[in-house]
């Protein structure tokens, strides 16, 4: 294991966090201390992984129903889900929060949401529209670090360790995320700050909806020794009722556990409660691809109704590319440059051509091309590029300046 050394505070000790090995350690919060040679020298010793990272944890509220109320205003305020139809026994996927009020939630048999909320309003699910406002959601993270990994479609951790915006404050980046997320997506999202990813997503529940929850690495150890252990990953209905039985039911009464006899208890299983109770948690956040693409599009208020208001519209897309561009780190060489337009009756087409240093000149000549596949007024315009793909790179001599 990877040490770092650092002044300490108090006396000739150092502390020894335990992080991996931790089983040969007393049982005391997985801490021995040990003195040190040097007089008056004083190190904490801790792995840099835990000690000092950043890490958020974002999830949208009510993501399917926050996009269909996003979509159609009339159903804000009204109680709303999306899932399968009461006749073909469909389940809920997920419902806003005036439909939770009356006890609806997801995986519920339609049949019975409906019995519980006669007025609901049942919609079926638009994949498309969640994928892209997924998408778009993720393009915002990447605005601040490379290194997110997403859960689901709505769900992502994003490692911000020595991310210099919003002068280094993972709250305040949480809060600007959230707010872009609001701005440019049209829904709400939750966050939970916290140095590792399991205490990041218990705490991203905190304060939903719309909300933020952080938690300091001074204030680790109180918040976990709350917690119920059934909001431990992995601590479904089974082991949360049999730690009932033994009379565990948060983190603080797990603790007094040795290790030997959790892993009796719960076998492999057992050596991760030790640490979760803890609030330990060394999993690396994991960016799960490559960026295939990246691209910025807009769905205007009013459709564009011709060729020459598409133009009109195409510096504002180019703009906001290149600036998405400049911050995305990490990404291949450029291949192709994409243009995507939806007209007014929602039929779509993307053009695109190879192209290794994209700029308005190209867009615009797709745009030409695109606009006469249907020549009708258009209610959403984008711009893009895609990378090159893995085998390509070999050869590639790295970054290509784009906007140069
Ligand atoms: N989903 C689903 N079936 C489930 C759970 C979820 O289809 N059993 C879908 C619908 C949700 C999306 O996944 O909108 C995200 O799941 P979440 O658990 O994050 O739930 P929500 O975002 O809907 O609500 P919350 O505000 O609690 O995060
Ligand atoms: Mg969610």
């Amino acid at each position: 294991m990877k040490l770092r050394l650092r002044p300490g505070r108090r006396g000739p000790i150092i502390r020894v966090r335990a992080l991996s090995g931790f089983a040969a350690l007393p049982d005391k919060g997985g801490v021995i201390q040990l003195q040190v040679g040097e007089a008056g020298a004083s190190y904490e010793v801790a792995e840099n992984a835990t000690s000092s990272r950043k890490i958020i944890h974002c999830d949208c509220d009510c993501f399917y129903a926050a996009v269909e109320m996003r979509d159609n205003p009339a159903l804000v305020g009204r109680p709303v889900a999306v899932g399968g139809r009461a006749e073909t026994r469909g389940v809920i996927a997920t419902c806003n929060y005036e439909a939770r009020a009356f006890g609806v939630h997801s995986a519920m048999s339609t049949m019975r949401a409906q019995k519980l909320c006669p007025q609901l309003v049942l919609l079926p699910p638009d994949f498309e529209r969640y994928r892209a406002a997924s998408r778009h959601i993720l393009d915002i993270y990447r605005d601040y670090t490379p290194l997110v990994e997403p859960l689901s479609l709505d769900e992502a951790y994003l490692d911000v360790t020595g991310v210099e915006r919003c002068k280094g404050s993972a709250t305040l980046m949480a809060q600007e995320i959230r707010a872009r997320i609001h701005t440019e997506v049209g829904i709400t999202a939750s966050a939970g700050i916290a140095p590792n990813k399991f205490i990041a997503k218990v705490a991203s529940d905190w304060n939903k909806p719309n909300g933020q929850f952080v938690v300091r690495p001074r204030d680790v150890d109180a918040f976990v020794k709350a917690l119920a252990v059934k909001k431990l990953f992995g601590v479904g209905k089974v082991t949360a009722a049999k730690l009932a039985r033994l009379g565990v039911d948060t983190c603080g009464d797990l603790r007094s556990w040795a290790l030997a006899d959790l892993a009796r208890e719960f076998g492999s299983f057992g050596a991760a409660l030790y640490r979760l109770c803890r609030g330990i948690d060394n999993r690396p956040v994991c960016p799960d691809r490559i960026r295939k693409s990246l691209s910025v599009e807009t769905t205007y208020v009013k459709d564009l109704p011709d060729l020459l208001a598409c133009h009109a519209a195409l510096p504002a897309l180019v703009d906001e590319f290149s600036r998405r561009f400049e911050r995305a780190r990490d990404t291949r060489p450029v291949h192709k440059a994409v243009v995507k337009i939806k007209f007014a009756d929602f039929s779509q087409t993307t053009v695109e051509c190879v192209a290794t240093a994209p700029d308005a000149a190209v867009w615009s000549a797709l745009l030409d091309e695109g606009h006469a596949r249907r020549g009708l007024p258009v209610r959403l315009l984008g711009v893009g590029v895609r990378f090159a793909e893995a085998q390509r790179t070999v050869h590639d001599s790295g970054q290509i300046a784009l906007f140069g």
